[in-house]
This record gives structure tokens, C-alpha cells and sequence, in this order.
């Protein structure tokens, strides 16, 4: 089971290198770190397991989180009308997207970032993430809102790219052009 422990933190190299593909069908290893992740971020949300282990909450995680530079990612977020998202996904890419763009009025956060970074972060408001998943199934999701925010922020751990990468630094809450405001 995945703790705190097992996150780097900013300054980590690995965090800001390209993760590599995972080949297909996967191994019996990286099933096992697939299902890790996920198993971390439903963890977080229990009050119980995350106080007992110590566990940040979190809706997301990347592999690159865990010094495992492999393209990973697992989401577990409800959306507008409370659906759950509930995804651990090998290879995620986003294959088509908004123009719009949308962004947290509360800024994001990470498990990577110990400190709290404030700032809008401009995102796509709607995208189509294609991807596979532990059985190595294909999996494509049409989202928007905040799980259209966290899986582009997991994606972006795979390439190396933190939140705070998009916050203008003048003027991090400067408001950003037409874009939609998600207050969750
Ligand atoms: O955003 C967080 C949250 C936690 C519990 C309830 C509601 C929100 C915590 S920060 C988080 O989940 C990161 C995790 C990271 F960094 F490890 F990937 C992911 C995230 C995605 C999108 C927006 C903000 C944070
Ligand atoms: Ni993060």
C-alpha cells in the first residue's frame, strides 16, 4: 500500500522527465503499480485510512509521483452531477479538446507540492482522453469540469509539467479570458 513516503516531492528529477510508454499487454508489475495508484487515491478519500496512514487527499495520481517514470495515471473524482470517474489508466492521452478553456476557482494543489501555490490555471474545458486499462482494454472518456481538470493535471506529471507551470506570475489571479469558472 502506497503512503506519503512513497511521493517525491518538487525539486525530484523524475518529476520533470518525459515518462516512458508502457508496453502492452502489461506486465504483472505494472498492473501492480497501476492498481497502487488508484488504491492511493481511494485511500486518501477515507477519513479513517487516511488519518490511520497519514494520507493527503488527493482525486489523482501519476506513476512519475512515485519515482516510476512510466506513463500511469489513476483518477477517482465525481463530477457535476455527482458520477463517479474512477479510472487507473495505462498510456492516457488527451485526443481531442475544447477551444474553451475552464480553471479551479480555488487553484490546484498537489501531492508533490508541500506548500500551497495560489494562481488560476488555465486548462482545456472539455477533452476526450483515450487510454488503457489494467486489463489493457481500451478506455475512452468524454469529460468536462473537474475531472476534465484532473486528468489534464495527471497527464501533465507524464510529461513532466507541474500546475504551477501555467500560473502568470505578475499577476497569478488575473482572470483568464472567457474562460469557465469551476467552484468546486
Ligand atoms: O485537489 C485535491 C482534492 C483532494 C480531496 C478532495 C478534493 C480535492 C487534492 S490535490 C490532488 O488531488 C492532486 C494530486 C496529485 F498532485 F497527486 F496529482 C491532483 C489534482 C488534480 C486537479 C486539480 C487539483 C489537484
Ligand atoms: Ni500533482
Amino acid at each position: 500500500m502506497l503512503t506519503m513516503d512513497d511521493i517525491i516531492r518538487d525539486g525530484h528529477p523524475t518529476l520533470r522527465k518525459k515518462a516512458e510508454e508502457v508496453v502492452l499487454p502489461p506486465s504483472e508489475e505494472d498492473k501492480k503499480i497501476l492498481t497502487s495508484l488508484l488504491e492511493y487515491v481511494i485511500n486518501s478519500q477515507n477519513n479513517e485510512m487516511a488519518e490511520k496512514y497519514g494520507l493527503r487527499p488527493a482525486i489523482g495520481l501519476a506513476a512519475p509521483q512515485i519515482n516510476v517514470s512510466k506513463r500511469m495515471i489513476a483518477v477517482h473524482v465525481t463530477g457535476d452531477k455527482d458520477e463517479l470517474y474512477s479510472y487507473a489508466l495505462f498510456n492516457p492521452k488527451i485526443i481531442s479538446h475544447s477551444v474553451e478553456k475552464a480553471y479551479l476557482k480555488s487553484g490546484e494543489g498537489c501531492l508533490s507540492v508541500d506548500e500551497s501555490i495560489p494562481g488560476y490555471v488555465p486548462r482545456h474545458a472539455r477533452v476526450t482522453v483515450k487510454g488503457f486499462n489494467v486489463n489493457g482494454d481500451v478506455v475512452k472518456l468524454r469529460l468536462r469540469g473537474l475531472p476534465a481538470i484532473c486528468f489534464q493535471h495527471e497527464i501533465d506529471h507524464l510529461n513532466g509539467i507541474m500546475f504551477y507551470d501555467y500560473i502568470d506570475k505578475q499577476n497569478p489571479l488575473k482572470p483568464i479570458e472567457g474562460a469557465i469558472e469551476i467552484d468546486r
